[in-house]
């Protein structure tokens, strides 16, 4: 039975390839920190009682700051498989966290690929490290592939550059079979709350079951390649796969604003959104037309410009080339972005029709974290 270690398994994809790697056989070791509240949510339904035989789900407690604590790890699992997932992961967040950041998502990196190295399992253990189209920053080249040059642009993509890079590192000089994944966004009814794609399909599903007035958001322009997380775990799995180890792009090939991910989540719930200067006059505002079955009455303000989540620096245009991983891990996403805007809001709906039950019943409901 093959053994994976998986760091930031408590996260959106953490969650996914969990499922995946249970459903291949193997057993899955996890490193979840240690919080004031339970965050395990997303993996709760992979739990198994460790009193129990044949137990093929372990989460242990541990930090990417901590190096000692990663080497006792990773010394008792004896990983064949390692994918380096954890991280802090918001880029308008690293802005405000530079020097945490650098340290877990670039110098966690290392303390990762170090344990393998002090351990000697550099010839038994494959890696996978969590890179990103955020590298790619200020615009090179479209599309985006493996040869584009790297040009990040928040203290989040300039921690995974090094993080990239030591990985890069440990495979030419100590012959580690290291993998870089550059993924491009991805998402799914797991994402965390405040990316935008997520505050985007709650807000909906919130303003659709009238429990909320407004979404706020901030640049509308910004152009993603958004696929799905199921698809981009394959892709992870099928990288420690091969014979040699590479850097792949991982990407859907089509890119979207911001602004349109809004009209397509909205569309779920029937309500057409037009923008300014699409009939609506006022500055930095976006209008809904009537839905019946909700009551938005025609020109109500539902999605409105807020500076605050405007990025010092911006990427604006991502849209990669997943040519190399199509031809050679055999790699196709099962979803387009119709289907992922669609999940992403049933989901949501399905989570907030209980809290428009309780409002309708008198009853106090939560508000929405809106950052
Ligand atoms: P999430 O933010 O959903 O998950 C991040 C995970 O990292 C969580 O389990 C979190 O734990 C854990 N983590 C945070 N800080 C630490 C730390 N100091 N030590 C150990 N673990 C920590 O991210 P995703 O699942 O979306 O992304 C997974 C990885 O892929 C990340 O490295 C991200 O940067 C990268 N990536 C993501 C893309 C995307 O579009 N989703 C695209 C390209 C790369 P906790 O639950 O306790 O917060
Ligand atoms: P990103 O994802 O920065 O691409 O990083 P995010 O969803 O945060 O932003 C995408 C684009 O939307 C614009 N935007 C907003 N973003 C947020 N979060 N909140 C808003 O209100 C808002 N309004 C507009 C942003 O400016 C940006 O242009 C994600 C993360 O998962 C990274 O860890 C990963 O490496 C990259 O994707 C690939």
């Amino acid at each position: 039975m093959k053994r994976a270690l998986i760091t930031g398994i408590t996260g959106q994809d953490g969650s996914y390839l969990a499922e995946l790697l249970l459903s291949k056989g193997y057993e899955v070791h996890g490193i979840k920190r240690r919080s004031s509240s339970i965050n395990t949510e997303r993996v709760d339904h992979l739990y198994q009682d460790p009193h129990e035989e044949h137990v093929r789900f372990k989460l242990h407690y541990g930090d990417l700051t901590d190096s000692t604590n990663l080497i006792r790890i990773m010394q008792e699992v004896q990983p064949d498989e390692v994918y380096n997932l954890g991280a802090m992961s918001h880029v308008k967040v690293s802005f405000d966290t530079p020097e945490y950041t650098a340290d877990v998502d670039g110098v966690g990196t290392l303390r990762l690929l170090e344990a393998v190295r002090i351990l000697g399992l550099t010839h038994k253990t494959r890696i996978y490290q969590a890179s990103t189209s955020e590298l790619y920053g200020l615009v090179q080249e479209v599309p985006q592939r493996e040869t584009t040059p790297f040009y990040p642009r928040s203290p989040y993509a300039v921690a995974k550059l090094y993080g990239f890079w030591i990985t890069v590192n440990y495979r030419e000089a100590y012959g580690m079979y290291a993998c870089n994944g550059i993924l491009f966004n991805h998402e799914s009814p797991q994402r965390g709350e405040t990316f935008v794609t997520r505050k985007i399909t709650r807000a909906a599903a919130r303003i659709a079951l009238g429990l909320q007035d407004k979404l706020y958001l901030g640049n509308l322009d910004a152009q993603r390649d958004w696929g799905h997380a199921k698809d981009y775990v394959e892709a992870m799995w099928r990288m420690l796969q091969q014979e040699k180890a590479e850097d792949y792009v991982i990407a859907t090939g089509v890119t979207t604003t911001v602004r349109e991910f809004v009209r397509l989540a909205f569309a779920e719930v029937g309500v057409e959104v037009a923008f300014e200067g699409e009939g609506v006059e006022e500055k930095g505002v976006v209008a809904a037309c009537l839905n019946p079955d909700y009551q938005l009455p025609i020109g109500a303000v539902i999605v409105q410009i807020d500076e605050r989540y405007f990025r010092p620096t911006e990427v604006e245009l991502l849209i990669g080339d997943p040519a190399k991983a199509k031809a050679q891990l055999g790699w196709e996403p099962q979803y387009d972005l119709p289907a992922l805007v669609s999940e992403m809001m049933q989901a949501d709906l399905d989570l907030f029709r209980r809290d428009a039950y309780l409002r309708a019943g008198g009853h106090p409901v939560p508000g929405a974290y809106s950052e």
